[in-house]
């Protein structure tokens, strides 16, 4: 909650400036009843009578010089009087509303900024523990909540003390015998407020549980709706569905069967309390006491009545807001304070001969306890090198090169490229100098231009040409209607599997990286077009480092150097002839793509 007001400091001036405003619409509520008073009392009773009322006299003697007024005099200028502190009123109070919602809705939008790019900025496994339906939930609900509260904050941090405190001072300066009526008032009011709210603030906590879990539901069958149509587990997944539903409405029922209680109590102890002023009032009006009972102000002590009861009302709203909020605000707190597991350095230069090396590395993956998915990689690769990776599926070939872009950090040893720790580069500045091309092309909505910019905002229409052609996408795009401008269904939906491992490939040369990650990114195409692409990629980027995994040979052949890895670690790293001669790993996998069957030909 203390969150709250801290980014509520940037709009200070408004949050200031809102309950400033919102005193002068109460303060003309206030005073209405009171100049209505002396049209009843001076106007019509006594005929234009002013002397019962100093307030009628004061103002009658201001505007007119000393008397006798008419009735009519008095009427219309108490009239007058009345529409203009409306109007003032009414001027508070839009722009009270105004002003409070500006600071609420600002504070919402910082808040969702915070949040948002506190999300970005969270590690891979970070994001996997909130889960995604409950981040979502905790960026709109919740911030919602907070924003709705702050501006009804706003609203009623005076307007509900005021008319209480000020309607009271009002009443009892009218008349101390409307004071009784309070006084009984007033306890019935606070027991029942005191027992609803009692019992309903802990169940709001609980209808925002039982509202992440629905989202939860519906986000995991909207995004893996086409597993549930294939294993047509509709019903299953319905029923799950309705239960979570079904508690939700149970929980807000009960909810909202507490507050139904409110209204009739409320309207209830409001009648009464009426009742018993006119009946007061009448009381000593018939018997003349000298208490200075008019007609007037019973009317004005009824106004001051309901205004009183009314911000009990409003204070119950405040309340059951303050206990919503509180429970979304210690939400998006959890999310705001989680740090990111990944610290940017802030080395931005640096070249060096060998453009990537690894020292003693090892790794595991934060949720696996047992073995390390890598130990023992020490590997040098030079500036302008093209170094393969093969291996096994699972043996580690992804993990390895995760590490050079710090989508993960390494648990022993150092990773470095151009001869700084990655871990002390700045993050932007390291990721630049790297293109990568996962191993699941990810592509979004959006033209073809679109999807390869990303690689590089302020690429020309030829930059965009040429790393087509390069990555050997040119053909294909050129067959689509609108070429290059051709949009692209969600997650690349609408290209094979060949045509969307082209695309990521174009995308990461656009921007002519110093480092050139290709993550088993060739493996959906044909023998010949990935030999044209070889030859290309080897032509235009000749400066460039490449590192590429793949499972075939043909694909690692030409290649610099070829790391083979197994069980985590490198066990040979040589040229394709050497590793024919050296490594029995090596030839085991060329034996068994080579049609041989894994028979060893020795
Ligand atoms: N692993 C995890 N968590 C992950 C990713 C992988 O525990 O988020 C494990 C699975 C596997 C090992 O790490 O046992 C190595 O996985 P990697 O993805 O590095 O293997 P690969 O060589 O890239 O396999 P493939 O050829 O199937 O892509
Ligand atoms: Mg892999």
């Amino acid at each position: 909650m203390k969150r709250i007001f801290h980014y509520l400091k940037p709009y200070t001036f408004l949050a200031i400036i809102s309950p400033l405003l919102m005193m002068g619409e109460v303060i003309a509520d206030l005073c209405l009843p009171r100049l209505m008073t002396v049209i009843v009392d001076c106007g019509i009773a006594a005929n234009g009578d002013v002397s019962s009322s100093k307030l009628g006299s004061t103002v009658m003697n201001i505007l007119y010089g000393a008397g006798p007024y008419t009735s009519m005099q008095v009427i219309v200028t108490f009239g007058v009087l009345m529409l203009v502190i409306v109007l003032i009123g009414g001027f508070f109070g839009v722009s009270c509303a105004y002003t409070a919602a500006r600071a609420s809705q600002s504070l919402g939008n910082d808040l969702r900024r915070d949040a948002y790019s506190r999300v970005m900025s969270l590690s891979i496994e970070q994001t996997d523990k909130f889960t995604t339906g409950s981040l979502v939930t905790r960026m709109t609900n919740d911030i919602t909540m907070v924003v709705d509260f702050t501006e009804m904050f706003l609203r009623m941090l005076v307007r509900a003390p005021m008319f209480f405190v000020g309607g009271l001072f009002m009443l009892l300066t009218m008349n101390v015998s409307f004071g009784i009526v309070m006084l009984c008032a007033l306890p019935v009011m606070a027991i029942m407020l005191f027992c609803v709210l009692g019992r309903a603030i802990p169940l709001y906590s609980t209808v925002q549980k039982k509202l992440d879990r629905v989202n939860s539901v519906v986000q995991e069958n909207v995004t893996g709706a086409r597993v549930v149509k294939a294993y047509v587990s509709e019903e299953h997944e319905g029923k799950r569905f309705d239960e979570a539903n079904a508690d939700l409405m149970d929980t807000n029922f009960k909810v909202q069967k507490l507050m139904a209680v409110m209204h009739p109590v409320l309207t209830v102890v409001m009648n009464a309390a009426i009742i018993a002023i006119i009946y007061i009032g009448g009381w000593q009006l018939d018997n003349a006491f000298g208490t200075g009972m008019t007609t007037g102000s019973i009317m004005a002590a009824i106004t001051y009545v309901t205004q009183i009861l009314m911000s009990i009302m409003m204070v119950t709203m405040v309340l059951q807001s303050v206990s919503r909020a509180m429970a979304s605000s210690k939400r998006i707190g959890e999310v705001l304070d989680s740090a990111p597991v990944i610290v940017s350095g802030d080395v931005k230069e640096s070249k060096d001969d060998i453009a990537v090396s690894l020292k003693n590395v090892g790794f595991r993956y934060p949720e696996t306890h047992g073995r390390p998915v890598l130990h023992d990689i020490n590997l040098d690769i030079k500036r302008g090198e093209t170094l393969a990776i093969i291996g096994a599926t699972g043996s580690g070939k992804t993990s390895l090169v995760n590490l050079i872009p710090r989508f993960y950090d390494a648990v022993e040893g150092e990773v470095f490229v151009d001869g700084v720790p990655v871990k002390e580069y700045d993050l932007e500045a390291l990721r630049h100098k790297i293109s990568f091309v996962l191993q699941k092309s990810e592509l979004f909505s959006g033209t073809v231009s679109d999807n390869i910019r990303m690689g590089k905002d302020d690429a020309t229409e030829e930059e965009i040409q040429m790393a087509a052609r390069t990555a050997q996408a040119e053909h294909f795009i050129s067959g689509f209607s609108d070429g290059f401008e051709s949009y692209i269904a969600e997650k690349g939906a609408s290209l094979s599997g060949g045509q969307k491992q082209r695309m990521s490939i174009a995308r990461a040369v656009v921007r002519k990286p110093e480092i050139l990650i290709l993550d088993d990114s060739t493996s959906a195409l044909d023998l010949a077009t990935e030999a044209k692409l070889r030859a290309s990629l080897e032509s235009e980027m000749k400066d460039t480092t490449v590192i590429m995994i793949a499972q075939r040979i043909a694909s690692v052949k030409n290649a610099d150097r070829i790391a083979v890895i197994e069980d985590g670690t490198i066990r040979d790293c040589a040229p394709h002839d050497i590793l024919m001669e050296t490594s029995a790993t090596y030839r085991d996998i060329y034996n068994s793509q080579m049609g041989n069957g894994g028979q060893a030909n020795e």
